[in-house]
């Protein structure tokens, strides 16, 4: 089962270490062939190296796409050597056996990574590699497979070790290899073809409603890490990323300190972060996050305030919680946070003296982002249920102030409508049924995941109750604030609980079989309401 070694392809994008190979490999008396640019680097390097174009008797061609796919190569990869007819039809043809084929593909990966061309990116679809990659692998029988640079070192151990050839265990590990490197190439295409349109549609958000794109599966993804447990100790779990779907807006978080994070520290820190993405570029926004639902957000004219605001809408639930800002920490935000246990932070940056503040807390993770990610950017979620699994493009939905139709008699004030605008942004992260409470850009009372609206409102303003008692407030700050409801309100009955809370003014989507019902209840206590049109359930 051991195969001398006797003559090389070499065929590599990435050049690193391949000259150093070519020299040990023409030491063992090995003869080389090799593609132009790989030659060429190996010519100049003083060894002696023939090119593919006179094995097979044609130039490289068509800009490079046509030069290994010829009957030599692939005869000479993928002949059985101990088969009577394969050898006659290598003798008839003039077909001399390759041993050993080293390849790596074109980059196709990068090229997508650093934002390059259509054009660009399908040039970098590797054709011939690939396919002598799987002969090669396909007959690893006879022939030594090695797709991997780090293994360069491995493969002349191996030579040395076997008298210049190779053993068939050997062989089927790197072939195993060689196929896991062919398949994620694949994938990674088709993930290209499945979503690159998509995310850089430069038609913006309407094409892309457009575009049908939940039918494709993001076919590669690749294990980030294994994590100590899932949801509960009792279940396992691991956190995959996509493979080179382009650039997407997705800023990777990196940990700057603290324990491994959870799976649950994962599930928080993404709600955290995607809510306080919706306050990018405003004023300085915090946002507190407990079991995937924020338990407090605010914005102010400054982070420690922003903090302050968002820790007293539910100072309780605030323990133990995934912290998130819009801005980079400063020490004496950082130092505020501190204060209260809190297992997660995540920023865009933090300064020296906010990192001394946290190095404190040794186990409190914390996370940097470059950058906020795009609230707005198209995506898809995933959702796994028994057998299968539900995919749907992301909630980028936005409500601006010009999508608001006023339907009460009283419009709302400025402030009012600035009110509005923060709790239906918030009601966007909290699962359903949401009902948000929201006084001058701060939490007032959230009610998150009841089966009944009315519930999630009662909750909403028991917390704001609890929460003036706890700050000494005389009165919750649910007065005079805007209620923003994630789903229509059914009927009237829900304007009395924007009433008892002693809010001022409702927002909600609209659209029940009852909304006359819902306006004149509203009319008939004074309050203003507004429909965005557009709900947000989350579940
Ligand atoms: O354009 S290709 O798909 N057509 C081919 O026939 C072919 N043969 C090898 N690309 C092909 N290759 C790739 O060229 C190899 O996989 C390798 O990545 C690259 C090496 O080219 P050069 O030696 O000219 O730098």
């Amino acid at each position: 089962t051991q195969v001398t070694i006797k003559r090389a392809l070499l065929s590599v994008s990435d050049k690193d270490g391949i000259v150093e190979l070519a020299r040990a490999l023409a030491a063992n008396g090995v003869e080389l062939v090799s593609t132009g640019g790989t030659a060429k680097a190996i010519r100049d390097a003083g060894l002696e190296v023939k090119d593919v174009s006179d094995l097979t008797g044609f130039p490289e061609m068509m800009d490079g796409r046509v030069k290994t796919l010829h009957p030599v190569v692939h005869g000479g990869l993928l002949a059985v050597r101990d088969n009577a007819e394969h050898k006659a039809a290598m003798d008839s043809h003039g077909i001399g056996a390759i041993d050993l084929l080293v390849v790596n593909l074109y980059p196709f990966e990068q090229t997508v990574a650093r934002g390059a061309s259509r054009d660009e990116i399908i040039e970098n679809i590797d054709i011939g590699g690939p396919a002598m990659v799987r002969s090669a692998s396909k007959n690893h029988g006879f022939v030594t497979i090695v797709t991997d640079p780090s293994d360069y070192a491995e493969l002349l151990a191996e030579l040395d070790a076997q008298d210049g050839a190779t053993s068939l265990a050997f062989r089927i590990r790197m072939a195993g290899k060689a196929f896991a490197k062919t398949a994620s190439y694949d994938a990674a295409i088709a993930n290209w073809f499945a979503f690159a349109d998509a995310f850089s549609n430069p038609l913006g958000p309407d094409a892309l409603k457009a575009t049908p794109f939940v039918d494709k599966l993001p076919l590669a993804f690749t294990l980030k890490d294994t994590l100590r447990y899932g949801e509960n100790p009792h279940q396992t779990a691991a956190v995959y990323l996509p493979q080179s779907v382009g650039a997407r807006g997705i800023p990777q978080a990196q940990q700057v300190q603290g324990k491994e994070l959870s799976y649950n520290n994962y599930n928080d820190a993404d709600a955290a972060l995607e809510l306080v993405a919706e306050f990018a570029g405003g004023d300085p926004a915090v946002v507190i996050v407990k079991h995937a639902n924020p338990c407090g957000v605010a914005q102010a004219p400054s982070l420690l305030q922003a903090w302050r605001e968002a820790l007293a809408c539910d100072s309780v639930s605030a323990f133990g919680g995934i912290v998130a800002t819009n801005v980079p920490l400063d020490g004496e935000t950082a130092r505020a946070i501190c204060e209260i246990f809190t297992e997660v932070v995540i920023a865009p940056g933090a300064d020296d003296a906010a990192r001394a503040a946290f190095a404190a807390k040794k186990n409190l993770r914390l996370l940097l982002v470059e950058d906020l990610p795009d609230a707005a950017r198209p995506g898809l979620q995933m959702k796994s249920i028994a057998g299968g699994m539900l995919l749907q493009s992301r909630d980028a939905g936005d409500i601006g102030p010009g999508d608001l139709k006023v339907v009460s008699k009283r419009a709302p004030s400025a402030q009012e409508l600035a009110d509005c605008l923060f709790a239906w942004k918030v009601a966007k992260h909290v699962k359903s049924n949401a009902i948000v409470f929201a006084r001058d850009g701060a939490t007032a009372g959230i009610g998150a995941g009841q089966m009944n609206r009315r519930d999630s409102g009662r909750i909403a303003a028991a917390r704001a109750r609890e929460a003036a008692q706890t700050a000494g407030w005389d009165n919750p700050r649910t007065i005079g604030s805007a209620m923003a409801s994630d789903a229509f309100l059914p009927f009237a009955d829900g304007i009395e609980v924007a009433l008892e809370a002693g809010a001022s003014v409702v927002i909600q989507p609209g659209g029940a079989m009852r909304d006359d019902e819902v306006i004149k209840a509203a009319d008939d206590a004074g309050l203003a309401m507004v429909f965005t049109g557009m709900r947000h359930f989350r579940h």
